[in-house]
């Protein structure tokens, strides 16, 4: 197997063009970049919408500077939009991959992508994966392939050099700096075989300016889980002091502040718990391979979990209390300056404050346009940050969006305020409103 070294490229990279399968947060911008580097690329989606979309030069998800990126490379034609493959050097796979009810892992788009390429494949093209996938994914997407083409070699079920190279190349980029991670982060490159890696270092090569290190595919599976399972425990490390300060009566986010200045103490941020397609999931796939030993990364995943039932629980508790009281909850995507509402705890705790509380619930989103479907028929309406400042008189902050942190105590000051990402440490530490709670408790 190779080792975690940088290998030199062993060839120039492709001359067809790419396709890229899945057009979404990571697949849309990883295309855009791909074609800006000057390689005809291909992306491809089973959403009309999407395709259409992009192939007008539009974006259907926001992310910084993608929409400009995406019109230029488009207007030059080189990133063009379809829903079904045509032959090409190099193929991407970048679809969902989420868990079923039990946390168990569901690759069915990675290895549906898989049999949509096998049949315009060739000798000499080069498949990647770079979905989050449990340990072996990479394999079954090479097995799938050697059962749909018997005419090809494929790597790692045959003697010598193979017809085709497949690798494994996790993203690692962090939703609102995409297209500054993509170039500038460090890739690891997992191949079938050390051929594979080499392969697939040529062709990250031609648009990565950071590091492009190569180990076996197996091996990149398991970094990528790991990445996002040291974030997510040490997130619940924050949220379980969180809990343990609320009952102190002591400000969490002030000691987490001072602990910090210890020279190796770098503790992360309490929050209302953890969202996103990739630290609420990944770590599932790591417990789902090896229940037994992961203990900690799995009790992890529960605490952060309970950090949004323990939010729910005491902002039902406080606006019991004020019963005349319009409130408003500042925040629904899952972390600041972004769109992306999936998996986002705030909207699962504002979604049971509007069902308990109707139409007294008013929500402050100003990355959307709509309410999703969590709010349906239970009449709290989306309004703007003025409106909500000038008609509520208590607010529930979710997310540390820049416009919330801007807001200056003067406008704040006599709110009662549920702050559950310390987004105000100037906002009086025992609001008013825990006041009340404290006192009924
Ligand atoms: N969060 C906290 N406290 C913190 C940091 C984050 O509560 O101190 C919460 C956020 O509010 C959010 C969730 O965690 O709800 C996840 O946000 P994030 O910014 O930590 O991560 P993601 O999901 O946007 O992106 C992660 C990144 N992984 C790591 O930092 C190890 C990114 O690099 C990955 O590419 C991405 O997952 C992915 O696609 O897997």
């Amino acid at each position: 197997m190779p080792t975690a070294t940088e290998a030199a490229p062993s060839d120039s990279g492709p001359t067809l063009g790419a396709v890229v399968m899945g057009l979404g947060y990571i697949g849309l911008p990883t295309a855009a970049v791909i074609a800006r580097a000057g390689i005809p690329t291909l992306g491809v989606d089973v959403n009309d919408h999407v395709v259409a979309t992009v192939a007008e030069g539009r974006v259907h998800i926001e992310e910084v500077d993608l929409h400009g990126l995406v019109q230029g490379v488009t207007a030059r034609g080189l990133l063009r939009a379809a829903t079904a493959p045509e032959p090409a050097d190099t193929f991407i796979i970048a679809v969902p991959t989420p868990f079923d009810a039990d946390h168990r892992p569901d690759v069915r788009h990675v290895l549906a992508a898989a049999r949509t390429i096998a049949p315009v494949l060739k000798k000499g093209d080069l498949v990647i994966l770079e979905s989050t996938s449990p340990v072996g994914t990479t394999e079954q997407v090479a097995a799938t392939i050697a059962a749909l083409r018997p005419d090809l070699s494929i790597p790692g079920r045959c003697s010598g050099a193979a017809d085709l190279f497949i690798a494994y190349c996790p993203e690692r980029v962090l939703p609102g700096r995409i297209l500054i991670e993509l170039i500038d982060n460090d890739r690891v490159i997992g191949g079938i075989t050390p051929r594979c890696a080499r392969r697939a270092m040529a062709f990250y090569r031609r648009f990565v300016r950071g590091a492009c290190l190569t180990t076996a595919a197996r091996a990149a599976e398991m970094v990528k889980l790991v990445e996002n399972s040291y974030r997510d425990v040490n997130i619940a490390f924050a949220n379980e002091l969180s809990l343990i300060a609320e009952g102190m009566a002591i400000d969490v986010w002030e000691v987490i502040r001072l602990a910090n200045r210890h020279p190796r103490v770098s503790i992360l941020q309490p929050g209302p718990g953890v969202g996103g397609h990739c630290i609420a999931v990944d770590p599932w796939f790591l417990v789902a391979g090896d229940p037994v030993n992961s203990r900690l990364i799995r009790t992890a995943r529960e605490v952060n979990d309970a950090k949004t039932d323990h939010v729910i629980g005491r902002a039902l508790r406080l606006i019991e209390r004020l019963p005349d009281t319009r409130v408003a909850c500042l925040g629904l995507a899952f972390k600041p300056n972004i769109d992306d509402l999936r998996e986002s705890p705030a909207v699962e705790i504002a979604a049971a404050l509007a069902r308990r509380f109707g139409e007294r619930i008013a929500l402050v989103e100003p990355h959307i346009d709509t309410l999703p479907a969590a709010f349906a028929g239970t009449g709290a309406a989306l309004i703007d940050l003025d409106t909500a400042l000038a008609t509520c008189d208590a607010l529930v902050v979710l997310v540390d969006h820049d416009l919330f942190r801007s807001v200056p105590l003067d406008e704040r000051a006599d709110k009662l305020v549920y702050d559950t990402r310390g987004l105000w440490p100037d906002q009086p530490k025992l609001s008013a409103w825990e006041a009340l709670l404290a006192r009924a408790a």
